[in-house]
């Protein structure tokens, strides 16, 4: 029987089998710009935006996902807070892992690993200095940690082997430190077989605010990633906040003139790099959120696996604006969307 890859489910040469078989039916074949070509030939009268998109509109059951890549954008979990005596503030979340299947495309279920049931887990976002304490309980049936990115003990590292290291099943464990530095960071289980306890989907993003703040903006979180749905270690679809061409089919709504700012993060497994490529504007920088310096003012980042930044910028102008991966096969295979700016 022949291999099962993604390159041969793009080719479209492949014999139907299982969940690729789903896939191939609903990973669109056309191309967006097809659609512009017919009309500047004549052949339509309408305006055609040429959203690719899953074959027939179809799209995912958001509801029984249980998450919506839409509520994630703009879903900021701040915890609740006490203070210590001497006025520290201390932060608390409570995190779970549990097994969970997921709808990742029509009609394709995905075995998932979770935090607190969505892919990405919640999007923890404290000051720089406070004291942050996390309860993880694991609900899964495999050992799980959570690993943070920033400044901490080695025993709150969340690895193998240091602190409480390996959580079992039916196991739970307190990560506590400070918020430090400040910065766009992430956190993601650390038990080996690595690349499965992530691409499962146990990871998240972590902010950590200037103890003076930002500048006020339209705050949007995107975790840049993939599901690889038979098994092969290469993807069979892209996103950011999971389900593939979300954003395309209900655009991003921003307004002419506010400052944009995304926390962008990058966790794609298996494929060595990732990209975020934006239309009609620039956008200035800062890798990993860290100086309030941008690196620099362009259109296109590319990101390894657990690389971060904080993009910024101003639409200068209403109407659909692009946004996706440079890799034109991440980006047909759904990692794409727009921003309406009105
Ligand atoms: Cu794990």
């Amino acid at each position: 029987m022949a291999e099962l890859t993604r390159r041969k489910l793009l080719a479209g040469s492949l014999a139907a089998t299982g969940g690729a078989a789903l896939l191939h039916k609903t990973v669109p074949h056309g191309h967006p710009w097809e659609a512009q070509a017919a009309d500047q030939h004549g052949a339509h009268d309408t305006v055609d935006h040429g959203h690719a998109d899953f074959r027939d509109n179809r799209t995912v059951d958001h509801a029984a996902n249980g998450f919506d890549p839409h509520e994630i954008l703009r879903d900021f979990d701040w915890g609740t807070t006490t203070r210590t005596a001497g006025g520290q503030v201390i932060r608390e979340w409570e995190l779970y892992a549990v097994d969970k299947e997921i709808e990742v495309a029509p009609g394709v279920k995905f075995a998932a690993w979770t935090y607190n049931q969505r892919i990405p887990g919640p999007t923890l976002r404290c000051r720089e200095g406070e004291r942050l304490r996390i309860t993880f309980a694991n609900g899964s049936n495999h050992p799980h940690t959570i690993h943070f990115h920033g400044i901490h003990p080695a025993d709150m590292d969340g690895v193998p082997g240091v602190g409480a290291g390996q959580i079992p099943p039916g196991g739970r464990t307190v990560y506590e430190f400070d918020a430090l530095p400040a910065g766009l960071h992430l956190y993601h289980c650390h038990v080996r077989p690595l690349a499965e306890h992530i691409a499962k989907g146990l990871y998240g993003a972590f902010i950590v605010d200037p103890a003076d703040g930002r500048e006020d903006a339209e705050e949007l979180v995107m975790v840049m990633n993939g599901f690889d749905t038979n098994f092969d270690r290469a993807n069979e679809m892209y996103a950011a906040n999971t389900i593939p061409f979300a954003y395309m089919n209900t655009p991003i709504q921003v307004k002419r003139g506010e400052l944009v700012r995304i926390y962008l993060v990058n966790v794609l497994e298996y494929d060595l790099i990732n990209s975020f490529h934006l239309h009609g504007n620039l956008f200035h920088y800062y890798p990993t959120g860290t100086s309030t310096t941008p690196s620099e003012f362009t259109d296109t980042v590319m990101l390894c696996q657990g690389q971060r930044g904080i993009l910024e910028w101003r639409f200068q102008h209403t109407g659909p604006f692009m946004f996706h991966a440079h890799q034109s096969e991440f980006t047909e295979l759904g990692w794409q969307g727009f921003f309406e700016v009105v």
